[in-house]
């Protein structure tokens, strides 16, 4: 388990149970790299997948990003766009990526620096240069933060990239004031509780494992094409399995961003396929397939 804070997790003592709640100074979601989420309650989750999925969902708000591949990412996925939706948007939707935003069919924030404002729902966005560097390997490059407040006290940091070779992408976090009702999604439950933020325990509430979004659900007006790819899915990657798998793929790759089919040859295969590279082409006929 990673431990991103460290505040104490208090608990209220109703009749009969002990419910977990958020702890203090741990009102933080980051969602960075390709893509891996410290989540409200500082675990530290990763998602491959492509496609579109749930970041938080909740019943006033609802934020979605959409993963795809970018040249730098040895074809796992990073934040392409976000989506901003829910009741508290009062029918609107805002999406943001490292090259526009948009307010519904509006084009918006197209200066740097600029700003935007909303009088109902109540939305204001600032366009500059302030905020955290939220990736490792980041710090001294220029930044260019999308900030943007929303109602209930919810605001997100989103920082731009778009170099050369790179590809574009977007790195976040997301600030709450405590959880939202029935919030759930890729940065957790917000309950406290950093064990029932795995993906295991996603895919038991929302039945998939990486909060994938729904057609009926969906704030994008396309979905994403699944690429099928060869059997093995870093879906099935066994929880257990996963931190060793990033762990000694990151640490062979020269730019010490895992190769996907690394993480699939070691989750499915064993930690040698990390290590024997020369022997991975054989080794990937030999590696016995995921759990049906
Ligand atoms: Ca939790």
């Amino acid at each position: 388990m990673t431990t991103g804070t460290t505040s104490t997790v208090t608990a209220i003592r109703t009749i009969g149970t002990t419910m977990p709640v958020a702890p203090a100074g741990s009102q933080t979601c980051r969602v960075y790299g390709d893509p891996h989420v410290q989540t409200f309650d500082g675990r530290k989750v990763s998602f491959y997948s492509t496609g579109e999925f749930w970041i938080v969902k909740s019943f006033p708000l609802a934020i979605q990003g959409r993963y795809m591949p970018t040249p730098i990412t040895n074809g796992l996925s990073v934040t392409k766009v976000l989506a901003i939706g829910g009741d508290m948007m009062e029918g609107h939707v805002l999406r943001i990526s490292a090259k526009f935003a948009m307010w519904d069919e509006e084009f918006i924030l197209t200066d740097f620096p600029s700003t935007w404002t909303s009088a109902s729902p109540p939305v204001s966005i600032v366009y500059n240069d302030e905020g955290d560097y939220l990736q490792q390997g980041r710090e001294g490059k220029q930044l260019r933060v999308v900030t943007v407040s929303l109602p209930m006290g919810v605001s997100l940091q989103i920082n731009r990239w778009d170099e050369l070779g790179e590809g574009d992408y977007v790195n976040l976090k997301i600030f709450q004031h405590g959880p939202l009702p029935n919030q759930d999604g890729q940065c957790g439950n917000f309950n406290g509780d950093p064990e029932d933020d795995s993906r295991a325990a996603l895919k038991q509430r929302l039945g998939s494992s990486s909060a994938w979004v729904a057609d009926e659900d969906l704030l994008f007006k396309e979905r994403t094409p699944v690429m099928k790819t060869a059997d093995p899915s870093i879906d099935d990657c066994a929880a257990d399995r996963m931190p060793q798998a990033e762990r000694l793929c990151g640490a062979q790759s020269p730019n010490g961003i895992p190769e996907k089919e690394c993480i699939i040859d070691v989750c499915f295969g064993g930690d040698q396929f990390a290590v024997e590279d020369a022997n991975v082409e054989v080794a990937v006929g030999l590696a016995p397939g995921p759990p049906a």
